[in-house]
């Protein structure tokens, strides 16, 4: 039998890494069996192209690049310059900015960049004024000190983790809310959605130097033209975390006042997510802040990962052809589907609704946690994650939220048939699943009651829902 090219690349990496460490190879093979059997509903996950992948595994890998294209630490870095300079001329084009950086291992780091690049640009500091410079590698150890005085003071209002933010928008326990004086915006008690009014409100009384919007956790679109007026009001830098729905805003489902990028100051992204692309991160903004974020590193990153600025550099092509606008809106279609299917059934969903990638499922109408749903469904094959809903009686860990999210399923080719039939799956679980107690008799938040029967039988259900979308068709390992 004659191989194609993705099963001939494949076949053969793991025949190489086999014959050193055989059980990284299983692992890896496992890996692929694993994600071909789960209906994966994890609203941050993916499937990257074979392409994509393949373009992460090589000697890109052995390079160190520290520095930016044509002006790096290290010698012999022309190659890596070349799909540096790729994947951000890609990013540029996609997305309409007209500075992208490329090197950030992740969204958190990406996040860490802008804040750094809106820190030393936009901090009026008597020690730069002092110094009478604009190269921070130029103030003295007395400058330091009083510039670390004043950036410890300086404010963020962010999205609250339970209304659906993300970690570094100032949540607490994040290093984002210790290096900033941090205030939260939420969401409306009754309606579940953002209300402009209220955020405008505490952004006058606060007065940030951040504005932040974009959310882990919120299914509804926000207006980027609103939340810049508001920022503008108060002389606040807008940043945009579009790491969630970033593939929604190169497939171009999220224009107008909805595209972040020619309302914001500065914009972050992950890589992987609706995006399609390998794990990483990424910041997009204007010419103003663009000698600060690139000093991304060594300021706040290790050293750029070369073979992954490759897979960047391969995905963002991939997402200026005119089919991943097609995957873009199919992915909203199929999560709209599910929200109808699901509330046909009586779920309680976190704005009665989506406009985005993701339904967040209020589980206590069920009388689970969060936690309970998560490992009843996971039981039962269903992949999703446990998510706090606003104002969670059961905080961050139980919560009383699953949020579940089509981009994954949507690559595999899923459609929105088959989005009521997951519907279905779901409700047969969590209506069948009850509270368990602990040793003590009294209610637990982790404990529930699934009969074994139900979740065989519901995971049948669900491989055969997957058996007609084969994941990496072309890939065989056998
Ligand atoms: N971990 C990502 C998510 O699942 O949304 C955010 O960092």
């Amino acid at each position: 039998m004659s191989l194609n090219a993705e099963s001939t690349a494949f076949r053969s990496a793991l025949e190489v890494i086999r014959a050193v460490e055989p059980r990284v190879a299983d692992a890896i093979g496992a890996e692929l069996a694993d994600q071909r059997e789960s209906l994966k509903l994890i609203a941050s996950e993916n499937y990257a192209s074979p392409a994509t992948l393949l373009a992460m595994g090589n000697w890109f890998s052995d390079k160190y690049a520290e520095g930016t294209v044509g002006r790096r630490f290290y010698a012999g870095c022309q190659n890596v310059d070349t799909v540096e300079a790729l994947a951000a001329e890609h990013a540029r084009e996609l997305f309409g900015a007209a500075h992208a950086y490329v090197q950030p291992h992740s969204g958190i780091d990406a996040n860490l960049v802008a804040f750094w690049a809106v820190l030393a640009d936009r901090v009026e500091s008597p020690a730069l004024k002092k110094a009478q410079v604009r190269q921070v590698n130029e103030l003295t150890e007395a400058d330091w000190f009083a510039l670390r005085r004043e950036l410890g003071n300086q404010r963020m209002l962010g999205m609250s983790l339970d209304a659906g933010g993300h970690l570094t928008h100032g949540f607490r326990p994040n290093i984002s809310g210790k290096m900033f004086d941090q205030r939260s915006y939420g969401t409306d008690p009754a309606t579940g959605l953002i209300d402009y009014d209220k955020v405008a409100e505490a952004a006058r009384e606060f007065k940030p130097l951040i504005l932040v919007a974009g959310y882990s956790a919120y299914p509804r679109k926000v207006n980027f033209r609103i939340m810049r007026e508001i920022a503008d009001e108060v002389g606040a830098t807008f940043m945009v975390d579009m790491a969630h729905f970033a593939g929604l805003v190169a497939g171009k489902v999220f224009t107008g006042d909805f595209d972040p990028v020619p309302h914001a100051h500065i914009v972050t992204t992950t890589t992987h997510k609706s995006l399609r692309g390998p794990r990483g991160g990424m910041v997009l903004c204007g010419p103003e802040l663009a000698d600060q974020v690139d000093r991304g590193c060594p300021m706040v990153l290790g050293g750029p990962l070369p073979h992954v600025m490759a897979a960047k550099a391969v995905a963002l092509a991939e997402a200026r052809r005119p089919e991943f606008a097609d995957y873009a809106q199919r992915i909203v279609a199929n999560a709209q589907a599910l929200a109808e299917g699901l509330l046909r059934r009586g779920a309680k969903l976190v704005t009665g609704g989506t406009d985005n990638h993701l339904v967040l499922i209020d589980v206590s109408g069920y009388g689970l946690t969060g936690r309970q749903a998560e490992q009843a469904l996971l039981d039962s094959g269903i992949v999703t994650n446990r998510n706090a809903v606003p104002q969670d009686p059961n905080g961050a860990w139980y919560t009383s939220g699953i949020r579940i999210g089509t981009p994954a399923l949507t690559t595999r080719g899923l459609g929105t048939a088959e989005m009521d039939a997951t519907a279905e799956l779901i409700h047969a679980v969590l209506t069948q699943t009850t509270a368990g107690a602990n040793a003590d008799g009294t209610p637990s938040k982790a404990k529930y009651v699934l009969d074994a029967a139900l979740a065989d039988k519901v995971s049948k259900q669900a491989s055969e829902l997957l058996a007609t979308f084969p994941l990496y068709p072309a890939v065989n390992l056998a």
